[in-house]
């Protein structure tokens, strides 16, 4: 079933033969999620998809890490888990030569994706939630966008990112979400090089969220 919200295409995945033939070739291995919804922005398309980042084949998948760039839980954990060690060992040369302090809140830096499907993984921080007016809305955005930056100046075209800062960092999701999609559609609109960004949401709760404000954002 395909539903048109504005310029927001909704597509869900209830359909076996459906899931089998066109949403298999653009998403791969994600079909078998509940959801996907599409939209336009400029020549690229942004995507929600409730699942698993590690799962996905894009470019690059963004790490939501911390400034140690050595690992740590959630989607951090999930991240280096399933792309092996060799992830590891190239965050530990880029701390020894670029960011021995450890990288700062708002930056991005890239690895190879080890086993993973995707090729690359940026990994950046986002801010611990403080209660708002510690400067995380700023930091939040830029972790956004210098992971796309990163992405369009190595050429990448296709990227997907987690809800940066919304689970041990404690950004409500509301609120994040609302600066996750304001910053990529802003980004989109000054920059042709990316065709594709996804949003994969790990829980449902989130997934309704960005669902609900993509619609507020691109109407
Ligand atoms: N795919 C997609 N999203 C996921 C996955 C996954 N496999 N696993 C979790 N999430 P968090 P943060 C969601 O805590 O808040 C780490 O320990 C999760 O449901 O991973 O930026 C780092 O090392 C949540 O919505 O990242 C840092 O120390 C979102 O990813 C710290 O946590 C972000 O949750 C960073 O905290």
């Amino acid at each position: 079933m395909v539903y048109y919200h504005g310029n927001v295409l909704e597509t869900h995945l209830f359909d076996e033969n459906f899931k089998r033939t066109s949403m298999n070739r653009q998403y791969g291995a994600l079909v078998g999620k509940l959801a996907v919804t599409e939209f336009q922005v400029g020549k690229a398309k942004v995507c929600l998809i409730h699942g698993n980042i590690t799962d996905m084949d894009t470019d690059a998948i963004v790490n939501a890490a911390n400034s140690t760039l050595m690992g740590g839980g959630g989607v951090d954990g999930a991240i280096h888990r399933k792309g092996g060690p060799k992830i590891l060992e190239e965050c530990k040369h880029i701390r020894a030569t670029e960011w021995p302090e450890g990288l700062p809140t708002g930056k991005a830096v890239i690895t190879s994706g080890g086993n993973l499907k995707a090729k690359y993984v940026i990994h950046t921080v986002g801010p611990i939630w403080r209660g708002g007016n510690s400067g995380e809305p700023e930091l939040l955005a830029d972790a956004y966008r210098n992971s796309l930056k990163l992405a369009a100046t190595k050429g990448l075209e296709t990227i997907a990112f987690p809800s940066i800062s919304t689970g041990a960092y404690g950004y409500p999701i509301e609120k994040a979400c609302q600066i996750a999609l304001k910053t990529v559609k802003e980004f989109l609109e000054k920059e042709d090089h990316i065709a594709k960004v996804a949003f994969v949401l790990f829980s449902a709760h989130d997934f309704e969220v960005y669902k609900k404000t993509v619609k507020e954002i691109f109407r």
